[in-house]
């Protein structure tokens, strides 16, 4: 019999504030939330007590809750490093590491190998596995090797909660593996507060998709398991929305879709169309699907709504594929501020290529062979395309014999400003919203020969230049510029609106140039998208 995976989902609840919380525990007992520009990315839960939103308006929380306590999160290099501390240690645990990072703060989990070895074990035991007998204990092992390593769980109760309420008919198949998975799930998310204290949630299914949406159903500290035969009916309440992959433009198409032709004038309105899972599904079809999102998106999408997801768990390797740091702004127009911007930013570059892509002894792992510089001119709006030039990476970055200045000069006289200038093609007149400097291609170097002399063909410095061992040495710790915004190998969950300093972007109410649909709060237009999932998240 075909077996399903056994996925388990983990989401850290209230990150950002859970990591303020790690460095400052005296955090925990207050209400606070954490700040980019003007949004309220995230906020604890005695704060949600209160009934402070995430992703509300910094200038809404603050007038509806003055006690609050405020956070700048707009240097992410915390976030990124608990989030990498947090994969490793929850990578450990997975047989063969199959670990997919999903932005910062989720992880999915396929632990399929570790469930199928258990499951021949507790049919060898014989262990009755039958819901009427309560103690049947079954002890879980972590290790192939050694089995004196795992935890001892009941076989015939669930651990957390399940979702669309009740027991599954039977305790056998895939219901009894998504049994087991439970309490390995609970035992991997007791590890991760007992060692690393930070609480999760967590969805343990047969798909990504459905772990993901059984986690995020009951929070915070809690998980919550989803068998097969109650799917749909968990699904069906969902506005499609909150169907995780299915955004804003894929729900206007198919809503417009369902409703194209309605009389009913409050069709026309968003709030108006019923858009539960339920109703779309018995309104739409697959091929309705496929004509409005093409072959490959209609399929997909229709298949979401039904519970259906093959994506595999794509273990997230230790090498990124790109790094890039950005900033965003409300109208840049001079090439000495591009100048001045863009040694900014490469020096996040750099450091986060030190921290990325370098190893204690400061060899490098990785070579990254492309400079990409991105922008987006003002005239196609704070959304338009992303447009971009490359070129070879100058080789002078992997240099232990110059000093990080030299090369961020370097970089930004002979790399980005060409680029910039070919971006912006002959005009001379410009104005761009965004700059994004991104490192990409990069390529595992060669094992052990981590002499990086062979790979380009140039003489290796040996270190006795130290002012730049000094740099490198300190460079996770004390010498971290403020990244400003990352794309780097991750599936960025969300769009981060991140900008170093507010001196780019003036906050007065005055310049807050459009209107929230929903609300009509205006807000700085880059804004918008994340105040949606404010909307879209409901209470
Ligand atoms: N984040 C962000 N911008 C967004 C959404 C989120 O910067 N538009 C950041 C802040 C969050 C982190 O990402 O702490 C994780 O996002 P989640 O949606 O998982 O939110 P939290 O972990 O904060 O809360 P929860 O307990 O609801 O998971
Ligand atoms: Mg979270
Ligand atoms: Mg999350």
């Amino acid at each position: 019999m075909l077996r399903s995976p056994v996925i388990i989902a983990l989401d850290w609840d209230a990150f950002y504030c859970s990591v303020e919380e790690h460095f400052n525990p005296e955090l925990k007992k207050i209400a606070f939330a954490v700040k980019q520009k003007g949004i309220i990315c995230t906020c604890n839960y005695v704060a949600r007590a209160l009934g402070v939103k995430k992703l509300q308006l910094l200038v809404d929380a603050v007038k509806q809750f003055p006690d609050l306590v405020i956070v700048n999160g707009e240097d992410l290099s915390r976030y990124r490093d608990a989030s990498k501390e947090l994969w490793y240690f929850a990578r450990e645990m997975v047989w063969g590491g199959k670990v997919e990072r999903l932005g910062f703060d989720e992880l999915f989990l396929d632990v399929t190998d570790m469930i199928d070895f258990n499951i021949a074990l507790l049919d060898d035991l014989h262990v009755p596995p039958a819901s009427s007998h309560p103690v049947s204990t079954f002890f879980f092992r972590m290790s192939k090797e050694d089995p004196s390593v795992g935890f001892s769980c009941p076989v015939s109760s669930v651990a957390g909660n399940m979702a669309a309420g009740s027991l599954p008919g039977d305790f056998e198949g895939d219901n009894l593996r998504l049994v087991l998975g439970s309490h390995l799930c609970h035992y991997i998310r007791s590890q991760i507060l007992d060692i690393k204290g930070y609480t999760s949630s967590g969805g343990v299914s047969i798909n990504k998709t459905l772990a993901k949406m059984a986690g995020s159903s009951h929070k915070p500290n809690q998980q919550t398991v989803l068998f097969p035969e109650f799917a749909q009916d968990f699904l069906d309440t969902y506005d499609i929305g909150r169907i995780p992959w299915i955004g804003h433009k894929s729900k206007s198409l198919i809503l417009d879709a369902i409703y194209k032709g309605t009389d009913s004038v409050n069709h026309t309105m968003e709030g108006a169309r019923d858009a539960t899972v339920f109703n779309v599904r018995h309104l739409a079809s697959k091929q309705l699907f496929v004509n409005i999102l093409g072959q490959s998106s209609g399929d997909k999408l229709w298949n979401l709504l039904h519970g259906v997801d093959q994506t595999a768990v794509q273990p997230t390797s230790d090498m990124p594929t790109q790094i890039s740091i950005e900033d965003t702004f409300k109208s840049l127009t001079d090439l000495i501020e591009v100048h001045n911007v863009l040694r900014r930013l490469t020096y996040s570059l750099l450091d986060r290529m030190y921290i990325d892509l370098m190893d204690s002894n400061g060899d490098w792992l990785g070579h990254p062979q492309t400079a990409r510089l991105s922008t987006r001119p003002r005239s196609t709006g704070y959304y338009g395309p992303r447009i971009s030039r490359s070129e070879s990476l100058p080789s002078i970055v992997f240099s232990s014999s110059h000093s990080r200045d030299y090369i961020v000069d370097y970089l930004v006289d002979r790399c980005w400003m060409p680029l910039f200038s070919k971006l912006i093609g002959d005009a001379k007149i410009f104005d761009v919203v965004l700059l994004n400097v991104a490192v990409v291609n990069i390529e595992k170097a060669p094992t052990k020969s981590s002499d990086i002399t062979s790979f380009f063909g140039k003489k290796r410095y040996t270190d006795d230049n130290e002012l730049d061992v000094v740099h490198r040495a300190e460079s996770p710790v004390t010498k971290r510029a403020k990244v400003v915004g990352e794309y780097a190998d991750l599936e960025v969950a969300h769009f981060n609106f991140l900008g170093e300093d507010d001196e780019d972007v003036i906050f007065e109410e005055d310049s807050y140039d459009e209107p929230c649909v929903v609300c009509g709060q205006r807000m700085i237009s880059f804004a918008l998208e994340a105040h949606m999932r404010f909307h879209e998240l409901g209470d």
